[in-house]
Parts: C-alpha cells; sequence; structure tokens
C-alpha cells in the first residue's frame, strides 16, 4: 500500500509540474477497503477517515490560515500540531495543489523561530503586494505565561519558487503589539490587508469590557509601521471576536469574485464575519464599509444578533481569499471532529477543511450564496440518477447502485401543496436549532420532514437525517417558513459522541414548490447546502454499521403530503491525492 501510495506520488508530482491539472487518483479507495474488511467496526475504522475533505497524514488541525493563489498553484497553511491528535505545539503546514482538490504536502512555512513567536504562532492572512509578492501576517505568543499576543509578518525567501517553500521572518518584527487598553490575551488573527487612498489596512479580532467583540483597524504606507485607528471598524456585544474576514463583494447575484483591494463603484457591499469564541461559530452581516471613517455598518441594524452564519453545523475559524485564476472568492473553513480526545488520541487524527466554497451576494442582498467549487465535481464517478418519483407520506425509497459512503447528490423536491404545513410554535420561530431539537427527523409533520437519510444501515437503524420542514407564514408573514436540519441522533450506535441536531431557515418563498439539496457524503462527514447554498449545515458523524459498502442512501418523507423527487443524481466520488495520505 504504501509503496504503491509513493510511486502514484512521484507520478503526480511529476504531472502536476509538468502542467497536468485535473489528476484524479482513482479508485485508491477499493484497495483501501480491502485492506480495511478486517478491521472491527469501530470510531478509529479507517473507513471512517474521510477521503476527498482536505486533511494531513495524521494529527491535529485547526485554522485554515493565508490561503493563495501564486504562480499557478493554490496555496493552504493551517493551524497544526506535528506531534499528536490535540491541540498544541502549534506550526504553520503548508500544502500546495493546482485544483484545490489534489494536494501535496509541504514542510511547515511557519515555526516558532523568533522572539515575538516562540511560543506559539497563531492564525493570520496572506496579503499580495502590488509586485506580486504574498505576504503573511500572524499572531505570535511571546510569553510562555500567558498567551500574549503580537502580530507578526512573513516574505518568500524565493520568489521565483511557486511552491513558496521557504518564508523569513524580517528583524522589525513585531510589526503590531497590543497598547494600552487593549487585552494582550485577546488580540489576535490579522486580515488580509487592502489598500486605498495610499494606505494598507487590516483588522485585528479583540475585545473590550467583559464581553464586546471589536475588529481593530491599523493603517501603513509602508507595511511596517502600522497605527491603530481608535474607534474600531465594528463591534458588538457578542463576545471575543477571533479570525475576522473582511472583504468585498460584487452587486447582488453576480458570482465573480472581488479583490480584497478593489475599490470604488464595484465595492459596494461589504461582508464582516467573525468567529465568536464563545459560541465556537462563524457568523457574518452584509453591510458598506466608509473608508474616510474607517467604519462598517451592516445594513440590518439588528444583523449581529440575527445570528446569519455561513454554516449552521461544524464549520468554524473560516477564512476567504480571491482566486485571481477563475475571478471567484472561496471560503475555507474548519471541521472539528464530533467524538472524544480520547478517539482522537486512538485514530491518531482529529479535523478537516470543508471543501472550499466560492461565495458570492444572493440577488436579495441580505445574504450570501455559497458552492461547493466546481473542481469538485471532477472527482464525480458512477452516478444514477431517479426522476419524478413521488415518496407518499411515511415512505422511504432506497437510491442503489452505487456506493454512497463517499458520494455528491443533488436532489430537487417538489411540494404540491403548502395546506397542510404545519404551524410555527412561536416559542421556537426565532431558533431553528432549538426548533429542529423539538421537531426532529423522526417527528411527523404536515408539509415534511422531507430529504435525505444519508450514511443509514440497511436495518435503517443507524441513519443522519438531512431534510426540510415547512411551517405555515409567521404571524404577519406571507412565506412558509422553511427549515433545514441535520439530525445525527441516530447516526451511529457508537454512544460517546457529540450529536447535536443542526438547523438554519432558509429565506426562499419556494412559490413554484422547489426546493432543493445538495450533501457532499464522506465517510465522517456531511456537508450540505440547501437551496442553492444558501443555508449550509457541516455534521461530523461516526456510524459503527453503515460504512464502506454497507453506507445506504435513502430519500424519506416523514410528513402527512405527498412530496415528489423531481430529479436525483448521486455520484460515487473518487479520492483525490491528499497530502501523500
Ligand atoms: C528559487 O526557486 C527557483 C524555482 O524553484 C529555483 O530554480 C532556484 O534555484 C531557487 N533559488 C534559490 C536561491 O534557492
Ligand atoms: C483579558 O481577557 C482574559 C480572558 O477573557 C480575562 O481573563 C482577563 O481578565 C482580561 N484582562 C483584562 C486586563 O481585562
Ligand atoms: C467542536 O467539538 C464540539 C464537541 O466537542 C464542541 O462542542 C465545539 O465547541 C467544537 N467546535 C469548535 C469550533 O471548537
Amino acid at each position: 500500500m504504501r509503496a504503491l501510495g509513493r510511486v502514484a506520488w512521484a507520478w503526480l508530482l511529476l504531472l502536476q509540474l509538468a502542467g497536468a491539472s485535473h489528476v484524479v487518483y482513482e479508485n485508491l479507495l477499493e484497495v483501501e477497503e480491502a485492506a480495511a474488511a478486517a478491521v472491527p467496526p469501530s470510531i478509529i475504522d479507517p473507513l471512517l477517515r474521510t477521503g476527498y475533505h482536505f486533511q494531513p497524514r495524521k494529527n491535529w488541525i485547526n485554522d485554515p490560515n493565508a490561503p493563495l493563489y501564486y504562480k499557478g498553484w493554490y496555496h493552504l497553511f493551517y493551524q497544526y500540531n506535528p506531534k499528536g491528535a490535540v491541540w498544541g505545539n502549534i506550526v504553520w503546514a503548508h500544502s500546495v495543489s493546482r485544483d484545490l482538490i489534489n494536494w501535496m504536502a509541504l514542510k511547515p512555512a511557519i515555526e516558532p523561530s523568533i522572539a515575538s513567536d516562540k511560543y506559539g504562532c497563531w492564525s493570520g492572512s496572506a496579503t499580495m503586494l502590488p509586485d506580486g509578492t504574498p505576504t503573511i501576517m500572524y499572531t505570535g505568543v511571546n510569553r510562555p505565561d500567558v498567551n500574549y499576543q503580537v502580530q507578526n509578518v512573513a516574505y518568500p525567501r524565493n520568489k521565483s519558487d511557486p511552491l513558496l517553500r521557504e518564508w523569513d521572518k524580517p528583524s522589525h518584527n513585531p510589526i503590531i503589539v497590543p497598547k494600552a487598553g487593549i487585552n494582550a490575551t485577546q488580540f489576535r488573527d490579522p486580515t488580509t490587508a487592502w489598500r486605498a487612498g495610499g494606505h494598507w489596512r487590516l483588522l485585528i479580532g479583540s475585545v473590550t469590557g467583559p464581553a464586546h467583540g471589536v475588529a481593530y483597524v491599523y493603517r501603513s504606507r509602508d507595511f511596517k509601521r502600522w497605527t491603530r485607528v481608535e474607534r474600531p471598524l465594528h463591534s458588538a456585544a457578542t463576545g471575543m471576536w477571533e479570525c475576522p474576514d473582511f472583504y468585498p463583494v460584487e452587486a447582488a447575484g453576480r458570482r465573480e469574485g472581488l479583490d480584497t483591494s478593489v475599490s470604488g463603484r464595484r465595492a459596494r457591499k461589504y461582508v464582516l464575519k467573525n468567529s465568536l469564541d464563545l459560541r465556537r461559530y462563524d457568523y457574518y452581516t452584509v453591510g458598506t464599509y466608509d473608508r474616510r471613517a474607517e467604519r462598517y455598518v451592516p445594513d440590518d441594524p439588528a444583523g449581529d444578533e440575527r445570528h446569519l452564519r455561513y454554516d449552521y453545523g461544524n464549520f468554524y475559524a473560516s477564512k476567504t481569499f480571491y482566486d485571481p485564476a477563475k475571478r471567484r472568492r472561496i471560503l475555507w473553513g474548519w471541521a472539528n471532529e464530533s467524538d472524544t480526545s480520547a478517539d482522537d488520541v486512538a485514530k491518531g487524527w482529529a479535523g478537516i477543511q470543508a471543501i472550499p466554497r466560492t461565495v458570492w451576494l444572493d440577488p436579495s442582498g441580505k445574504q450570501l450564496l455559497q458552492w461547493p467549487i466546481e473542481e469538485v465535481e471532477a472527482l464525480r464517478g458512477k452516478s444514477v440518477t431517479v426522476k419524478d418519483r413521488v415518496i407518499k407520506p411515511g415512505q422511504h425509497v432506497e437510491v442503489t447502485g452505487l456506493q454512497t459512503a463517499q458520494a455528491d447528490v443533488e436532489v430537487t423536491f417538489e411540494v404540491s401543496s403548502l395546506a397542510g404545513a404545519e404551524s410555527l410554535d412561536p416559542e421556537l420561530a426565532g431558533d431553528a436549532q432549538r426548533l429542529c431539537g423539538a421537531r426532529g427527523a423522526a417527528v411527523e409533520g404536515g408539509v415534511g420532514p422531507f430529504g435525505l437519510w444519508v450514511l443509514a444501515s440497511a436495518d435503517r437503524q443507524e441513519r443522519t437525517a438531512v431534510f426540510f420542514r415547512l411551517f405555515r407564514p409567521a404571524r404577519g408573514g406571507d412565506k412558509p417558513v422553511v427549515l433545514m436540519c441535520t439530525d445525527p441522533t441516530k447516526s451511529s450506535l457508537n454512544p460517546n459522541l457529540y450529536q447535536p441536531t443542526f438547523a438554519g431557515f432558509v429565506d426562499t418563498d419556494i412559490s413554484d414548490g422547489k426546493i432543493s439539496l445538495r450533501s457532499l457524503i464522506d465517510r465522517s462527514v456531511v456537508e450540505s447546502f440547501g437551496a442553492g447554498g444558501k443555508t449550509c449545515i457541516l455534521s461530523r458523524v461516526y456510524p459503527s454499521l453503515a460504512t464502506g459498502k454497507n453506507a445506504r442512501l435513502y430519500v424519506f418523507n416523514g410528513g402527512k403530503a405527498d412530496v415528489k423527487v423531481s430529479r436525483l443524481t448521486a455520484w460515487e466520488m473518487k479520492k483525490p491525492l491528499m497530502n501523500g495520505a
């Protein structure tokens, strides 16, 4: 196995260096499954290791850092513990890819080596200088006793090297230190810098008072001396803001991405995202940026409390970057495990990155849309399509003819009438997650629950439900309320798992009765996109029966009204090259 891996690896490298881009490492899956058949099902079953989601060969990973595109290569850095499967000893691991799907691991790019990062090299971002040089700005921990945080910069040693293997830390580090009034233990994660009117600006996440999350603006003319703008770009009473991200978006409905430094008419709207340390989820607002005042104002005055999230499941510390090769903005986010730390140590790895998503502004202008980058479709293999199939109340239908432990499923459902929809409990109307907790996949409804059971065992004892449930318009409204949920409470016979139902509302009027769902299934992760990417939910699950060839896929209808599957296509997904694993 290992020898085969190395040879194939060398081949890929040659092909990539020769410029071939869509090389897919086929059918390792089969070999692996044969080898794994003897292993009893358990949390450390290799059949639960994800196949096409980004991960290193082993050990702990968390935040994606400084994604960038340089001379034909995509780079991803990420927080990594080279010594084990729990958080600690953090360095910046580094991988490169031609297509964001097949990855090659390089040696870590940034490790503790100077006074201002001796005790930690934490998250940060990349900025492209006007001459095309990529720079990295990151948080360093410079005291052993407390996590005292400063910001450092690093430059590539050899700009001719498209793989950017070596990084230098200039002697003027640290470039930003917490001064009067800033809590030095809560001061981190510099954003990509943007330039306008002769100044660079970047944001650093922090907290003031007991619980006011803030994004401080720092400005510089030369990228060396940075001074803080007195008032933060924005703040809200939502606790410490980690990993801020701030970027312009094109007019509503246009998919094209914008460079972070773009200005003028095209950058009418901005997105500010923060990772809320207290809640451990990523929240964003859409708004306007006044660069004279260095202030950002969300369009929705209650936006900071309205809890719009990139993803309503396991998805944190995300970061976007502008891809000049395909003129799009791409979102990376970290998905942690839902097993125990002891399981992680036993299996030797913890954490994956979600499939990179293209993000753009929804035609309503009120939220973003997200969709898996098109490159992921190169992994699609054998497929099965179901058309115009009515699913009666209480019925489920298996999708057969392919393996679905590692699959991509796209389905459009059609409901003929909303007449039988449940009425919404006003107590739960504002809280999708609680609503789904109370009305999970097994609770009969009016219109819905309908959707998919993925990673299901033959007897359906194990199954993860990804579904919609429709409610009558809330008081004063005219649109039905659409709830999207992932319910993993029956996903595994293993009792020691974190299995919350995850849910978000879908802002769609489904006037034609149709709603779509896409799920990327990958052994221990189910990543779902409702209504063309309006609402996304990533969930980690660890079936004990529904692994490998025993994983099944069903469409189900737990409501009282018929639901039609207008069209469903499921594809088997191949395994790309994944960092030599
Ligand atoms: C810089 O990178 C280029 C391209 O990989 C390589 O040919 C060259 O030898 C490198 N220079 C140094 C000084 O390492
Ligand atoms: C800084 O933040 C930490 C963590 O929230 C808190 O324990 C500490 O009291 C704060 N220090 C100051 C000076 O506010
Ligand atoms: C992921 O793991 C679960 C279960 O341990 C925790 O509850 C989450 O807080 C954690 N998420 C993050 C972002 O750390």
